[in-house]
């Protein structure tokens, strides 16, 4: 899986659980429930389709006629044995109903005071705002706390679906869904803080992102629950999951919060990065060189770019700048073959210091050869960015 697409998150599996479970792990306040009207519709249907099918194949046996023989019509009927064959069932339609309805109505009325986090779906990948400027691909929420998330989506229809949880809920382009839910248990914490940097540090090396699937458990070391996208949504829709971790309490989850809010003293190539994984970036553009949605990184820095339409750019701090807040601007050709404008504008979604971060890393990534830019220009990033990051400050 992982050779697959380097640069996306390898597809998530659930080893933690048992072999043998037909279901995923129970983990909310819905799945009892929705197991429990699963179980009955399923379990009515097939005590009536064993007994049908046995009559239906029965029947054809016995009334079987030999070759040649004249056809008969149906000369009769039993109106008591038709109506109790009609309206008995149809009482167990009504208890489906009934279960199906009362359960959609629950999972419509968010409780008051619920915790509220943003979701962003895009092609694709996820992004969870927490507020304060922190949007991170995972979920993470509070073990027995309501949390409503308020969704929308930035290009396509996806659909946000945690197995676990049992819930599922289309993610519309151009207006806000809503659904909530209540996880049972916090997720078990296991590695410790160090052991966690120092897997980090040896992915760093080795130039690689953190495997979740391999290692079933996050960069902060909890186990987590698998969230699906469930609606179809292009090449890589299969790839466009993350993870859930559970909390046990609000502190720790602000603490989470925190820790991922500013870049603080972090060398902003760096920071660029982690932004690079964040915020999607990575699903459309490799570093190595390989041509996925969007160009390559690697090399691009200080090169040249055709245009559609004509006309030709420097691959400069304005043009990174300018691709990522308005992609459809300028679309580049490589090679004669242009890129289908499918990249979502990043307006409103990453501060000035993001930006700033993510065009370091990018010319982090540049030609060698072209890396040498002109005093005047460097100088002129530098003027800018003391500024940028102290208005970031102030709002
Ligand atoms: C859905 C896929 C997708 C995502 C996600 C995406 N991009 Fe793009 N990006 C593209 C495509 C396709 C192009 C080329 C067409 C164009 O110029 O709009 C492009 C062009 C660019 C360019 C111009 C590159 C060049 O060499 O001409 C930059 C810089 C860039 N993207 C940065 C980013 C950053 C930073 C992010 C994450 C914050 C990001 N992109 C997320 C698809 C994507
Ligand atoms: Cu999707």
């Amino acid at each position: 899986m992982t050779h697959m697409a380097p640069a996306t998150m390898s597809l998530l599996g659930d080893k933690t659980a048992s072999k043998l479970s037909f279901f995923p792990e129970s983990a909310s306040s819905f799945s009892g429930e929705s197991d429990w009207v699963f179980w009955f519709i399923s379990i009515v249907c097939i005590l009536f389709f064993i007994p049908i099918s046995v009559a239906l194949f029965g029947f054809a046996w016995k009334y079987k006629k030999g070759k040649g023989e004249k056809a008969e019509s149906q000369i009769d009927h039993n109106t008591t044995l038709e109506l109790v064959w009609s309206i008995g069932p149809s009482f167990l339609l009504v208890v489906m109903f009934y279960f199906g309805a009362a359960n959609y109505l629950n999972h419509r009325s968010v409780p008051e005071g619920a915790y509220e986090i943003g979701v962003d779906a895009y092609k694709w990948g996820w992004g969870m705002n927490y507020g304060r400027g922190v949007i991170h691909p995972e979920l993470h929420i509070v073990a027995g706390e309501p949390t409503k998330l308020t969704m929308t989506s930035k290009d396509v229809i996806h659909s946000l679906y945690i197995p676990a949880f049992r819930v599922k809920k289309d993610v519309v382009p151009g207006r806000y869904n809503y659904m909530w839910f209540k996880a049972s248990g916090p997720s078990e914490k296991v590695k410790t803080d160090e052991e966690c940097a120092q897997l980090a540090a040896k992915d760093k090396e080795e130039n690689r992102s953190w495997d979740y699937d391999e290692r079933q458990f996050t960069p902060d070391g909890y186990r987590f629950y698998d969230l699906y996208c469930a609606e179809y949504c292009g090449t890589n829709h299969s790839q466009m999951q993350t993870v859930v971790v559970v909390h046990e309490t609000q502190a720790e989850l602000d603490a989470w919060i925190k820790k991922y809010s500013t870049r603080g003293d972090e060398d902003p190539a760096a920071y660029g990065a982690k932004l690079y994984e964040r915020r999607g970036c990575k699903s459309c553009h490799s570093l190595d060189g390989t041509r996925l949605v969007g160009p390559s990184y690697k090399g691009s820095f200080g090169t040249t770019r055709d245009l559609v339409g004509g006309g030709q750019v420097k691959v400069d701090e304005n043009y990174v700048r300018e691709s990522i807040l308005n992609p459809k601007a300028k679309v580049a050709i490589q090679q004669g073959v242009a890129y289908q404008p499918v990249m979502p504008s990043y307006k409103g979604q990453l501060s000035d210091d993001d930006i700033y971060s993510l065009v370091e890393f990018i010319k982090s990534l540049g030609d060698a050869s072209a890396s040498s830019t002109p005093a005047a220009e460097s100088q002129d990033t530098a003027a800018e960015t003391p500024a940028e990051a102290s208005s970031e400050t102030a709002k």
